[in-house]
């Protein structure tokens, strides 16, 4: 067997079998990676070695860390870890924290250390917490004090779980204590590449939460395919956003890729509208990574960001409506870069820059993967044919002992789950999630187009659409529908948005049903939850 820093091997043994795990690729000069590499040594330890340790690496209210800070702050944890808590490499330890830079020199600490991170959605709830725990085998954990309730509940029906230390606490056997005592140097632990260093839970719309193992080289891959080719961000930007730390999306966006480069971040705890707004002139952030609907919200009172020192906007999570970033660019002159990503994936893999976006299409296939939509006999659609995304290059999925693994991969690709078309370009275009894909009377309906037909009405603020059960036509488009603040939710206002969407798209796609909603189901990365818009539907007496 290969070479491997893990003393403790659970990921290792819970690795899917070779002829499981999809086809890796690693065609491009860049990732070829050395056998031997921890990602905590490549993208903080090198700045300060280079010399760019007094460098600004994290900004936060009244905070402001340097390289030499973090890493500082990330050794004396690794020495806690090891010291104090006795973890050895291969252990997993859990962290929990909104995202703020204690989290982040956590997280480079369980890098250090060999160990491997389980980053936790602060939202999650105690009986979700024992599902992370005991289906990671979690041994540690690393938690901000604030968040300490649900975690202590867990833990109280988790064995495996021995070694809590709290943090953002200012108590005697709190985590910040603990470092004190500790040195400021430590020796990073000399991991294989392809030693697992993070384990990141799917937001797992239906059924139980997966957990996709990433290993130290993949870190690394997500830092030299989409950055460098489609975001291009410099030395000097400073990247801020919303989606949390615990879900790749902010890993990659909000720690990886500004450390990466050598750049700064920005970490914020609260993500409202004009929280963001407010920190983007306050901190001259020029990088912004949010989800769809958040665009939307931000873009009402967006207008001080016009000719701020924002320069670039990413969206992901879900589909970017056309309809959106229209109402971005009108309100900022900023051309979103959206991009596909899934947690499997680790991160984007399909996307376009400000200047080769296409309203409504994703983008082009990101370099270091190759992507493709296949039919349903598992061959290549024609140009411009509806079928099932498929995906390979130097990530993919590795569910930890799921067999749910072989509904994801096939054949070596990574499906993901989403209807797309090809056209002639190389765009991909988003339909809907596969299994979302409403049939009514026999006509294909892709909700998020009818969505975005709607979100192009001046009464709307947010919209869902799903199909429901009919006995005539099998399904029937229904709209949920929230509304602008001073619009009232009538039957005169429900036809006259089922009359706007038929005269912007084919007709026989226009919603049936129209219900107004005060606010729609939304999970913490900001995705709409359809099945539960669904659920509520079947509860309902008819
Ligand atoms: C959907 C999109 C259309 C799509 C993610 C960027 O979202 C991320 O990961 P998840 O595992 O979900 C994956 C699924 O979300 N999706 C995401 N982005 C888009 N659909 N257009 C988009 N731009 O259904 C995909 O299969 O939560 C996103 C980076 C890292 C991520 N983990």
């Amino acid at each position: 067997m290969a070479y491997s820093a893990h003393v403790d091997t659970f990921t290792r043994d819970k690795l899917p079998p070779p002829e499981a795990q999809p086809e890796f690729l690693f065609d491009l000069p860049e990732l070829k990676f050395p056998e031997r590499m921890n990602c905590a040594t490549e993208l903080l330890d090198r700045h300060v070695a280079e010399g760019r340790g007094g460098r600004v690496c994290i900004q936060a209210p009244k905070l402001r860390w340097t390289y030499a800070d973090l890493q500082e702050k990330a050794n004396r944890i690794a020495n806690v870890l090891v010291k104090d808590l006795g973890v050895v490499p291969g252990n997993r330890v859990l962290l929990r924290a909104p995202n703020n830079p204690m989290m982040a020199a956590c997280w480079f600490a369980v890098m250090k250390v060999g160990a491997v991170a389980t980053a936790t959605m602060p939202l999650l709830r105690a009986k979700e917490l024992k599902h992370v725990i005991a289906k990671a085998r979690v041994t540690h954990a690393l938690c901000d004090m604030r968040l300490a309730e649900e975690l202590k509940l867990a833990a109280a029906e988790s064995p495996d779980l021995k070694h809590i230390r709290w943090f953002n606490d200012a108590s005697a056997d709190g985590l910040e204590a603990a470092m004190a005592k500790q040195s400021a140097e430590f020796s990073n632990v000399d991991t294989a590449r392809d030693d697992t260093c993070i384990l990141a839970f799917t937001s797992g719309t239906t059924g139980q939460p997966k957990a996709t193992m990433h290993f130290h080289r993949d870190v690394m891959a997500s830092c030299v395919c989409w950055p460098p080719y489609v975001l291009r961000p410099t030395p000097d930007d400073v990247f801020m956003g919303t989606p949390p730390l615990a879900f790749t999306f902010g890993l990659g966006g909000l720690l990886l890729f500004p450390l990466h480069i050598g750049a700064s971040t920005v970490l914020l705890e609260q993500g409202a509208p004009q929280d963001l707004v407010d920190a983007v002139l306050n901190y001259q952030a020029s990088i912004l990574f949010t989800a769809p609907t958040s665009y939307r919200a931000i873009a009402a009172i967006a207008g001080p960001l016009r000719r701020s020192s924002l320069r670039k906007c990413v969206s992901a999570g879900e589909a970017l409506p056309a309809a959106t970033r229209a109402l971005w660019k009108e309100a900022t002159g900023i051309e979103m870069i959206d991009g596909i990503g899934a947690t499997e994936l680790m991160h984007i893999f399909i996307s376009a820059d400000e200047k080769e976006a296409l309203p409504g299409a994703t983008g082009k296939v990101v370099p270091g993967y190759v992507a493709c939509v296949m039919d349903d006999s598992g061959r290549p659609a024609k140009t411009g044919e509806i079928g099932k995304l498929a995906v390979k290059g130097p990530t993919g999925c590795r569910y930890l002992a799921d067999e749910r693994q072989a509904s994801y991969v096939k054949n070596g690709w990574n499906y993901t789950g989403d209807a797309y078309a090809l056209d002639a370009e190389g765009y991909f275009h988003y339909h809907s999630r596969t299994d979302d894909m409403i049939i009514s009377a026999g006509y294909n309906i892709a909700g998020p187009e009818v969505e975005d037909a709607l979100l192009r009405h001046p009464k709307v603020a947010e919209c869902g659409v799903i199909g429901v059960p009919d006995e005539e036509r099998g399904q029937v488009v229904k709209a949920i529908v929230v509304l602008r603040p001073g619009n009232e939710p009538t039957p005169e206002a429900a036809r006259e948005l089922q009359d706007y969407v038929k005269q912007s798209i084919a007709p026989y796609k226009y919603p049936r049903q129209v219900e107004f909603a005060a606010s729609l189901p939304r999970t913490e990365t900001g995705k709409l939850q359809r099945f539960r818009l669904r659920q509520a539907t079947q509860g309902e007496t008819k």
